[in-house]
């Protein structure tokens, strides 16, 4: 029986980078979670009797969300729903299920890198039927229902069983419950050589993978330790907690200390990486030798033809704005086409659609390819690993290699967390309004060449979006980057990213902060960071 609930409309559904984010206690208050999915399918034509996909990262508050999205799916008239068992997908892995199976779309429930537990964050997010987050034109319209809804539509009945595999009926529709792992683990064994990788481990390669005890888990405990043979421990913190252990599944220098201090210390195996709340993201360091998400996307793809999935060579390679240059020597030296996106993943969706690019990256930890519509953590772990067994290097020598080949892009972002916005909106409109007089301003030995806020034609559907970060480039290339994030649940946090080229092999050696030190303080000048938010040092440096 279909169910038809009077609901009024809140001011603050605007989906952000990836989806709406809030506060458990936020998304916990009557009607809300209803308003956002009745807004999606309401924004959306011709699903009746089609796939939906649901499934998430296990964060405190999702299984009773995935119980809300079924009934709803339901009495909204989708055909069948897919679900992960326990309610668990990985992003990269619904990106898959929806593609695989044809769907309509999916929804992901998921705040990525943000801490889980009943005060902290929880997320919404939409994809479409290419496997990958909804373009703007979806999720403003989603947005513009959030605004005018007057109703939700349910069916009432018992939850149903997602610890069980199978199929059973909500109403109508069709629940089916699937292992979350099974799909992906087979997509990722026609892309890389599991034989290659299997004899690299046999060999006594060392490994250790960090789960954050956040979704990858069970994927890469399948993947690495009983498909490629990694010893039993290789991957820790591996069982998905709704609270993340009361950690933030962050991939980065800050949340990932301990493997990072393990990677830089005497017992440092050969390779470690970790990944967030969701999958999608990663963090690679080798024995002694961090990587940058920059450097990695770079080295990826100039590698990626020792991978069988990527033998054929590539399309093109795209990157977002604020991530550093180094991806665009290799497309040079390829002769392929080179792209350059605004931040968050949908922006690539087109790019790997019109089969213009094959691998996307993202300076926050992000990297993927065609293989899927969103950024794949686990994807690229195995990728480094495809390249190291082949080429049977160290990650330090094959990063230093790399930067003797195509140069040094040294590369920084810090972040200012927890900014009043009032403060941060300011700094960043004031900014926006210094940009004409910025080209030729000389500071500390560097001169301005030009500035401008960042704006995106998209090549394949031309749609254009504006105001995507407040760019200063000098004479020579370095540059200042700034720009709001938009995941955030809490204030805003300015970015500040920094990057210098060094095409000098006997200059690639230097500490990476020393090496960006006239830049940081330029960064400063220029934005009156200091200044306006009373902050003397960012709080995050990756
Ligand atoms: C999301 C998006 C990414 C984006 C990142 C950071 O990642 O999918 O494309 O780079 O947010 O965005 P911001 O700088 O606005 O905080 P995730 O892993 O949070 O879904």
């Amino acid at each position: 029986m279909i169910r038809t609930a009077a609901t009024t409309p809140f001011a603050d559904q605007k989906p952000g980078t990836s989806g709406l984010r809030k506060k458990v206690p936020h998304f916990r208050q009557p009607n809300y979670v209803e308003n956002f999915i009745q807004s999606i399918f309401d924004a959306l034509d011709g699903f009746a009797g089609q796939t939906l996909v649901v499934g998430g990262d296990g964060r405190y508050f999702n299984a009773e969300v995935v119980q809300i999205v079924i009934r709803m799916a339901a009495a909204n008239g989708f055909g069948r729903v897919l679900v992960g068992r326990d309610g668990l997908l990985s992003t990269p892995a619904a990106s898959n299920v929806i593609r695989k199976y044809k769907a309509f779309g999916g929804i992901i429930l998921s705040a990525s890198h943000n801490p889980g537990g009943p005060t902290e964050d929880f997320g919404i997010k939409y994809n479409i039927g290419n496997g990958g987050p909804a373009p703007e034109k979806v999720t403003d319209a989603i947005f513009e229902r959030t605004k005018a809804i007057v109703a939700w539509k349910t069916v009432d009945g018992p939850d149903v069983d997602l610890s069980r595999i199978g199929e059973t009926k909500v109403g109508q529709m069709t629940v089916g419950i699937i292992d979350p792992v099974d799909d992906y683990a087979a997509l990722m064994e026609t892309l890389f050589d599991f034989d290659a990788i299997r004899a690299l481990f046999a060999s006594g390669f060392s490994m250790r993978f960090d789960a954050m005890s956040a979704v990858t888990g069970p994927y890469a405990e399948e993947i690495l330790e009983r498909r490629l043979g990694a010893p039993a421990g290789t991957v820790i913190n591996k069982v998905p907690l709704p609270d993340f252990g009361g950690h933030h599944p962050d991939p980065n220098l800050v949340h990932a200390k301990d493997l990072y201090d393990l990677m830089m210390g005497p017992d440092a195996p050969d390779f470690g990486a970790a990944s967030d709340g969701d999958g999608d993201r990663n963090l690679v360091i080798g024995r002694g030798q961090f990587v940058t998400p920059s450097d990695s996307l770079a080295i990826l793809a100039a590698n990626a033809n020792l991978a069988p999935g990527y033998a054929g060579g590539l399309k093109g390679i795209a990157r977002s704005m604020p991530t550093s240059a180094a991806a665009d020597h290799v497309a040079k030296k390829l002769g392929i086409g080179c792209y350059e996106t605004p931040t968050g993943w949908k922006f690539f969706g087109n790019l790997l659609d019109a089969g213009l690019a094959t691998i996307c990256g993202e300076e926050s930890a992000g990297s993927g390819s065609d293989h899927v519509r969103e950024k794949d953590g686990l994807w690229a772990v195995l990728l480094w690993l495809n390249i190291l067994a082949v080429r049977r290097e160290s990650v330090k020598t094959v990063v230093e290699k790399h930067w003797t080949e195509f140069g040094r892009n040294y590369y920084s972002r810090h972040d200012y967390e927890g900014l009043d916005a009032t403060v941060a909106n300011a700094l960043m409109d004031e900014l926006r309004n210094s940009l004409p007089a910025l080209p030729d301003a000389h500071m500390n030995d560097l001169f301005v060449a030009r500035a401008d806020d960042f704006a995106y034609s998209d090549p394949v559907d031309g749609s254009l979006s504006k105001r995507q970060g407040v760019r200063v480039i000098f004479r020579g290339g370095s540059r200042v980057v700034f720009r709001l994030s938009g995941t955030g649940t809490e204030g805003a946090t300015l970015r500040v990213y920094i990057e210098r080229y060094e095409p000098d092999p006997a200059r690639h050696g230097l500490d990476t902060q020393e090496a960006l030190r006239e830049l940081i303080a330029n960064a400063d000048m220029i934005a009156g960071i200091a200044a306006r938010t009373g902050r003397a040092a960012p709080d995050v440096i990756t």
